[in-house]
């Protein structure tokens, strides 16, 4: 049975011909919807970029030899290339100025740490993670072997009980289970206006692939109690196992349809500005981007480090998702940015600009801004989610 949604979300609508045909609880399916109504939307225009130069191999990109994303749930990692532990073991650090990264995992790390304050709350916040995370795929299949695409964590299936998540539930192909039991007060977070509860972890991750990794760079601020940051650069080694608390209560409270609502089809979708800000929260709330970093509690807590949790990748292929979703239903938008080039304008600064380069150190060149816009641009970008 189909419910027409306009009425029980007719206050999110700006025109009454968006018509969502799921439950109006019910977060993944609206997602479903939303889904198919983007699809629908590129194959109508069969997109390829007019104009856009040749992708890799010197193809031009299209529908039909895009790179296709897919949930995790459905396409998991596979036991033989394990995400983060083969370019961990396997590929050296490329940054000497990054003393503390002893592989190219770690460089991901430093590079993020290094630049926090200028990718976030900024208008290239959604942009430079787009960037990041294609990296990241691109590192994965050139050099580790890996034959698939970046999967995402789709935040909307098991946002009630995180231990059963095919991301987290501690087996073989998933990113490792929660942490050992880590006595604290949970973790405050929202400019230190919420509090979350702690999950049942809080320490070394104790199952799946990862068991006994190092990580070697932070703690910055992990909003998790108990756990210290220590003085931090990217020159200063700091061994350790990666910790995390499973944290529903980040999840539960924040994966919702009204959440998903308000950013794809309601005031949060009406301009890049507000579909940004809604999405990292405004000051002293907790919203999705934020949940899913808290979700993973410890080492994914940290705005600094939090690529320390390899879950990171599949989190952030899951905002970059959204804003891909976000982009085909606002065209109008979609090539826009708002914000200046520091955190919350903090310090005050400059308006950021689709020229504004992507500074990714020497995990690779640094790109415009507006080569990044459309995933099917080409250059270097060629991908859907599915
Ligand atoms: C889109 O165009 C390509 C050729 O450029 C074609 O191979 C493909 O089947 C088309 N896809 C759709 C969905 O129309
Ligand atoms: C850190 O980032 C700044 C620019 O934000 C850059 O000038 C500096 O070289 C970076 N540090 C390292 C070690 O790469
Ligand atoms: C945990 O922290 C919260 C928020 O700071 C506080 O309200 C609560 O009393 C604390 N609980 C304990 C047991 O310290
Ligand atoms: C939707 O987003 C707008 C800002 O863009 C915000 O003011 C409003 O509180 C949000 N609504 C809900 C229900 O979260
Ligand atoms: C950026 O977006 C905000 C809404 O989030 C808006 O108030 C502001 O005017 C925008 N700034 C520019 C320069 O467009
Ligand atoms: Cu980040």
């Amino acid at each position: 049975m189909h419910f027409s949604l306009v009425s029980a979300i007719g206050f999110f609508l700006f025109g009454a011909t968006l018509t969502v045909t799921a439950r109006p609880d019910n977060a993944a399916a609206i997602l479903q919807d939303l889904q198919r109504r983007v699809e629908a939307k590129l194959h109508e225009t069969n997109k390829t970029a007019p104009g856009s130069p040749p992708g890799h191999g010197g193809q031009t990109c299209t529908l039909a030899n895009a790179a296709v994303r897919k949930d995790c749930v459905i396409y998991r990692l596979g036991t033989d290339v394990l995400l983060g532990r083969v370019p961990a073991s396997a590929l050296p650090s490329v940054d000497p100025d990054f003393s503390a990264a002893q592989n190219h995992f770690d460089d991901f790390v430093a590079v993020h740490m290094n630049q926090t304050n200028f990718i976030h709350g900024t208008a290239n916040f959604l942009t430079w993670h787009r960037y990041l995370i294609w990296l990241w795929e691109q590192k994965l299949r050139n050099y580790c072997g890996y034959t698939g695409y970046l999967p995402y964590w789709n935040w909307f299936k098991y946002q009630d009980d995180l231990s059963k998540s095919p991301v987290f539930d501690g087996s073989d192909t998933s990113l490792g289970g929660d942490g050992e039991y880590f006595a604290h007060n949970g973790s405050v977070v929202g400019a230190g206006r919420v509090w979350l509860p702690s999950g049942e972890g809080g320490g070394c991750v104790k199952s799946g692939p990862f068991v006994g990794y190092t990580i070697n760079i932070g703690p910055v601020q992990p909003a998790m109690q108990g756990y210290t940051p220590v003085f931090t650069d990217v020159k200063h080694l700091n061994p350790r196992c990666q910790r995390r608390d499973l944290t529903t209560a980040a999840s539960t409270s924040t994966f919702t349809a009204a959440n998903l609502l308000n950013l794809t089809m309601g005031p949060a979708s009406a301009t890049v500005g507000h579909f940004q800000d809604e999405l990292q929260g405004p000051y002293g709330t907790l919203r999705i981007h934020g949940a899913g970093h808290y979700a993973m509690g410890g080492d994914g807590s940290d705005v600094f480090t939090s690529l320390n949790d390899p879950a990171f990748y599949l989190h952030h292929a899951m905002v970059d998702r959204l804003y891909w979703i976000w982009q085909l239903l606002h065209p109008d938008e979609a090539r826009k940015v708002n914000g200046t080039v520091t955190f919350r304008n903090n310090p005050p600064s400059r308006e950021g600009t689709v020229d504004d380069l992507l500074d990714v150190g020497k995990l690779g060149p640094a790109v415009p801004i507006r080569d990044v816009l459309d995933t099917l641009g080409g250059s270097p970008l060629c991908y859907i989610y599915v």
